[in-house]
């Protein structure tokens, strides 16, 4: 029988090899050290000549002739990341895949968490409570949990964090904050993560009264070089930067007529001398736009080439917003001389916050396994992006934000932490399927009995195409009722047309979605490579499940199942009431294998979920016929509330929360 040595403990790992449950010492659980591993001998090595294969990163691990594991390593970080492969072979049980030699290697360079927190605590799209980073106490006081998420981190192979908002505070930058990210550095670096910051492009006005922020000028020019040497001073392995600029309210280079290529490179020459990368988002849109989905490739493309190398161009999975179901951002086959790299989100924004399970690994994998055909078949997001399809694969880079707080289990859901690992097992190796990881997770996080691990995997890998199900089937997207993206208001009004939903689902009485067609449309299909543009733009060959997407139809269109458009998507919608209403069953059938805390914590959140589904379904299929006129299939669970009541509903809560279970509307299930 194979384990793990006490050694393992040097690397922060709990290989209690008895039967008591190790706590981390902030007593949130993670899972990390849940589960008993049996203790024998691991030999770890660092070879004396440079092992090609496996980089600095990766590692081998062999049995030797006494039959001992041992592990093989160019570093100390290689050496690292073979132990907790190891340990996670033991608590899933599937030693003897030591019978043959592992040889492991990331396949992204950079596999970094976007932290969306502000100095003041706040978390924008957080809803796990507070930001972790505890910026009042430090750089004196040390919290355990900052070195309980290195563990956790570098235990799924995550090698950098950007500590705060895209929007971003100016202050971060200030030497009174720039000696509390150095307390964070110096803990996360024995765990191989490196620090990064996301920075306000106006900050040599905020911060030193400059008079412009133009990329161009040549006190501005300096003031960024010195500002990067002193960063680098404190920190000498800091990665880099995040940057949003011109989007959403945030300053850019085109606020002095200059181009995201003049501000980009600004940064990354001074960062460069010292090897730091400029992450700069793609995700830009302007109000008067008619289509929003097609403003990314519009502003980008133009500027193919003009970036320098130690540039990646982030882009959201999707062309809009991290929507349940979005085709894959056309910007990802659209670029040939610049780097790219894609944004995930962990944290589910528009995905039901902490109160739904929605396992997001099928979505993340549906993009990174799209194809874009940019040099022919064969050239996925995953491709472009790892840097195979133009050769370049020095910068590949993968982002999620995070879903992490200050709550007890760290992600407000006791299911979300499933986000967060797979996250960094998807940035390891692209190629896991959603099962395999999710497996891993639930038998490090609860049991390996398959009494349980098989009915909780199988809810969990349903819960995606579950939560498009019940909030936006077919294609519909950003039907969101207020800024705060949690509940159905289809009808809802914003300061900016492109913030309405009417923007996306245009329903009317001709019918409902989005024209983004060649001919009739506003031609987004040709951002898309053949055979892609012209599957999307002919509506019968175009997939229904993106149909309202790409096509604006008439109610009573025929669906190819028969039935009518408006038939279609009540019974979808009635598919994900169903569902999610099964979690609920499924999860009581395991009650005995979890204990109450944590049984009761999902329980009480997947009975939010159903009636959360059926609400969605009456907001928006209640509003929609106004213009059908069509009626609910007698078959389909009954409306409980009439559009009036859900209209004149408010949930109020900000950006940075998730509603609590009790305000909620009423809903009851049968
Ligand atoms: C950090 C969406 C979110 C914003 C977020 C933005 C972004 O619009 O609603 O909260 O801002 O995306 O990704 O920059």
């Amino acid at each position: 029988m194979f384990g793990l040595a006490v050694a393992l403990m040097a690397m922060g790992i709990q290989s209690c090899g008895g039967q008591t449950r190790p706590e981390n010492k902030s007593g949130h659980d993670l899972w990390l050290g849940d589960i008993t591993v049996p203790v024998v001998a691991v030999n770890k090595e660092l070879l004396k000549q440079y092992d090609k294969e496996i980089g600095d990163e990766g590692f081998r691990i062999k049995k030797n002739d006494k039959g001992e594991a041992v592990i093989y390593a160019n570093t100390q970080i290689g050496l690292m990341y073979g132990t907790y492969h190891l340990k996670r072979l033991g608590e899933c049980g599937d030693l003897s895949k030591l019978d043959k030699e592992i040889v492991e290697v990331p396949a992204y360079k950079y596999r970094i968490l976007n932290h969306w927190d502000n100095p003041n605590l706040t978390v924008e799209r957080g809803y796990a409570g507070k930001s972790l980073w505890k910026w009042e106490e430090l750089p004196g006081k040390i919290r355990p949990e900052y070195e309980e998420y290195a563990r956790a981190n570098a235990s799924i192979g995550i090698n950098g964090t950007v500590l705060n908002n895209v929007n971003a505070d100016a202050r971060m930058l200030s030497r009174e904050y720039l000696e509390k990210v150095k307390v964070l550095a110096d803990i996360f670096r024995p765990y191989g993560i490196k620090v990064y910051l996301s920075l306000n492009f106006a900050a040599p006005k905020h911060l030193a009264n400059l008079k412009t922020s133009d990329p161009l000028d040549k006190d501005v020019i300096k003031w960024w070089n010195d500002k990067v040497a002193e960063i680098y001073s404190i920190i000498p392995d800091f990665g880099g930067f995040l940057v949003k600029a011109n989007s959403e309210g945030q300053s850019g280079p085109q606020d002095y007529g200059r181009t995201h290529a003049d501000g980009a490179n600004m940064i990354a020459d001074a960062v460069k001398p010292f090897g730091g990368i400029v992450m700069w988002r793609a995700f830009v849109y302007a109000a008067e736009s008619p289509d929003r989905a097609k403003q990314a490739v519009e502003e980008f493309k133009p500027l193919d080439g003009q970036f320098r190398d130690n540039v990646i161009i982030q882009i959201k999975n999707g062309p809009v917003d991290f929507q349940p179901r979005e085709p894959f951002s056309p910007l990802f086959g659209q670029l040939e001389h610049t780097n790219i790299m894609a944004e995930m989100q962990i944290t589910q924004e528009y995905l039901g916050h902490s109160n739904h399970m929605v396992y997001l690994h099928p979505m993340w994998k549906e993009c990174l396994d799209s194809d874009t055909y940019q040099k022919g078949k064969g050239s996925t997001v995953a491709a472009e992006t790892l840097g195979k399809v133009h050769g370049n694969t020095q910068w590949s880079a993968i982002a999620g934000v995070t879903n992490i707080g200050d709550s007890v289990n760290w992600c407000g859901h006791q299911m979300a932490q499933a986000n967060w690992y797979a996250f960094g097992r998807m940035a390891w190796n692209p190629e896991l399927s959603s099962e395999e990881i999710l497996n891993e997770w639930i038998k490090q996080t609860f049991t390996t009995d398959d009494k349980f691990v098989e009915p909780v995997a199988k809810m969990m890998l349903a819960s995606r195409e579950a939560c498009v199900k019940y909030e936006m089937p077919m294609g519909l997207h950003h039907t969101f009722k207020g800024p705060d993206h949690y509940g159905p208001g289809p009808w809802d009004r914003s300061s900016r047309p492109d913030w309405e939903p009417a923007y996306y689902h245009k329903a009317a009485a001709d019918g409902v979605g989005f024209d983004r067609t060649s001919k009739t449309g506003t031609d987004a299909v040709s951002q898309y490579h053949e055979p892609l543009k012209s599957l999307y733009d002919n509506v019968e060959t175009c997939p229904e499940n993106l149909i309202l997407w790409f096509h604006h139809l008439p109610w009573d269109y025929k669906m190819k199942d028969g039935h009518t458009l408006w038939d279609e998507l009540c019974y979808t919608y009635e598919e994900g009431i169903k569902e999610a209403r099964g979690f609920i069953d499924t999860w009581k059938s395991v009650e005995k294998y979890v204990d109450p805390y944590r049984f009761n914590q999902v329980y009480e959140r997947l009975v939010r979920q159903a009636k959360d589904a059926i609400w969605w379904r009456d907001a928006t299929m209640l509003y929609f016929q106004q213009y059908s006129k069509m009626e609910i299939p007698s078959d389909c669970t009954p409306a409980q509330h009439t559009l009036d009541e859900l209209r004149r509903f408010r949930l109020g809560i900000s950006n940075y929360e998730t509603p609590a279970l009790d305000k909620l509307p009423e809903y009851t299930l049968e």
